[in-house]
């Protein structure tokens, strides 16, 4: 199959074909990066060396393949060259390279994707690129409360979600059915509500410990992905409140729950409880967090009355700037008077949110996650065996084909720091469950995210989609064959 310029996810800015000009990798190419480079320089190595068999040596000396730093481009940005005597990929900063590296490996052959060697012609379509992000976030989102996910489970999501220039990934590590992050200064939480029987049906034990989630932020950091831990809260507690009875208004322990009904547990906004333990849980979790932002939940308290939900936000915004830390919540959060500094996920399948444009008008910003369009376990369609339906069904076109900024009166481009796509795990139980339902629908998001509004075109993108297929098997990656892509 010849491979065209502009066939990558998500669809690069501007893109100029030189149909003369093709590079060819071979036994003898290296690698040349300076200081700076030379980290992701070792991952193009990294991934490239499998499918190879080459050595693809790093070095500093003259090498076909050059990596280098031009800070006159934005972080993120990066222009790649590829011409007959070799590729120069130049980034505004490591994170530039690291998504011109994704590039590059969309611009070999699929069988680069394949974790053993392959006889092919490593040839590269000649002309040049020049990309950057439309929006600054771009995230994906794990429930690992409803289903456990291990770490090894994660990092390797996080290595398929790289591939399409996601930055961020939002880590849902607490709610109703289990408590999966270890909190120091209150052990019960994991050693109960991580044991086993927790998780819907009871389907499984698991937590991460202080140096797993290390494990897991280093890891994404070196996918150039933020993690975003999320503790939810005054509602999703049932899994604290099993651990902690002094969580709950009359003291005594709830049953533990392994069903999936929403909107029946809180926190007390009148008990000084509530707040030393959401002061702990936040300052330790701040603690094992470089990135910038912690998720408060904030979602469907429907247990909580209006006034309390309110004192009780108004109560812990504060706790997130004492840790330095910027809060994110589920839109029902800008109910309460937001800081600036505050971001508001809307979620909703409504086409309207006075709260959210109030935030908005307020100087905050907001991450789009509209489930119709984005909740990636939503059905694909009526036979779907995986996932839920309540937001409707959602096959790749309608996760492609709306725009973020159109989304809800008040919350123009401007206001928006970008799109994720949540992934709920109740009927997961795999990877592989992970996987499909991930993709193909996480790439349009993905694309939604980073490529300019103009260039966007549903034809191309499934004749891209179809070609990403054998990228996949190669890489053993499960994925939805929807009847929407023209597969090959
Ligand atoms: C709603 S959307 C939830 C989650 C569920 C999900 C299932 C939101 C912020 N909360 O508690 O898992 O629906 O799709």
């Amino acid at each position: 199959m010849s491979r065209e310029l502009g066939d990558v996810i998500p669809a690069p800015v501007e893109v100029r074909p030189d149909a003369a000009a093709r590079f060819t990798l071979d036994a003898d190419t290296a690698i040349g990066a300076a200081l700076e480079a030379r980290k992701v320089a070792a991952y193009l190595a990294g991934i490239l060396r499998p499918a190879t068999g080459f050595d693809l040596p790093v070095t500093d000396g003259p090498a076909a393949i050059v990596l280098r730093l031009d800070p006159s481009l934005g972080e993120e940005e990066y222009r790649l060259e590829i011409t007959d005597g070799g590729v120069a990929l130049t980034g505004g900063a490591p994170a530039g390279l690291f998504r011109g590296v994704q590039t590059l490996r969309q611009l070999l052959p699929a069988e680069i994707f394949a974790t053993v060697p392959q006889a092919v012609r490593w040839t590269l379509p000649g002309g040049t690129i020049a990309d950057r992000p439309r929006f600054a976030y771009r995230g994906a989102m794990l429930d690992v409360a409803r289903h456990f996910f291990t770490v090894a489970e994660v990092k390797s999501h996080l290595d398929t979600l790289a591939q399409f220039k996601i930055n961020h990934l939002h880590l849902h590590l607490t709610d109703d059915q289990g408590w999966r992050i270890e909190i120091e200064s209150w052990p019960k939480l994991t050693a109960i509500s991580g044991g086993d029987g927790t998780g819907v049906d009871g389907a499984g034990p698991g937590f991460y410990t202080r140096d797993d989630y290390a494990e897991i932020v280093a890891y994404a950091a070196s996918r150039f992905i933020v993690i975003v831990p999320e503790i939810d809260m005054p509602g999703h507690v049932n899994a604290a409140q099993v651990a902690y009875p002094e969580l709950t208004a009359d003291g005594v322990a709830p049953p533990q729950r392994t069903d999936v009904e929403v909107g029946y547990s809180s926190l007390v906004a009148g008990k000084e409880e509530t707040y030393t333990f959401v002061d702990d849980v936040l300052r330790e979790v701040a603690a094992l967090t470089p990135g910038p932002w912690l998720h408060i939940g904030g979602d469907e308290a429907q247990a909580t009355t209006a006034e309390d939900y309110r004192t009780f936000i108004q109560r812990v915004l504060p706790l997130v700037a004492k840790y330095g830390k910027s809060p994110v919540g589920w839109h029902e959060m800008a109910a309460a008077d937001l800081p600036p500094t505050a971001v508001t996920q809307f979620w909703r399948i409504e086409a309207t949110d006075d709260d959210t444009a109030r935030a908005v008008a307020g100087g905050g910003k907001v991450i789009m996650s509209p489930a119709d369009r984005t909740y990636l376990d939503m059905k694909y369609a009526d036979d779907s065996p995986l996932g839920l339906d309540w937001a409707g069904l959602l096959d790749v076109g309608k996760a492609y084909e709306w725009d973020p900024a159109e989304r809800l009166p008040g919350v123009g481009e401007q206001a928006l720091l970008g799109v994720e796509a949540p992934l709920w795990s109740e009927t997961l139980r795999s990877l592989t469950d992970v996987q499909t339902m991930t993709f193909p629908r996480l790439p349009a998001i993905a694309e939604i995210g980073w490529s300019p509004r103009g260039s966007r075109d549903w034809e191309s993108f499934r004749r891209r989609l179809a070609a990403y297929g054998p990228r996949w098997t190669f890489q053993g990656v499960a994925f939805h064959r929807s009847p929407e892509v023209p597969w090959a």
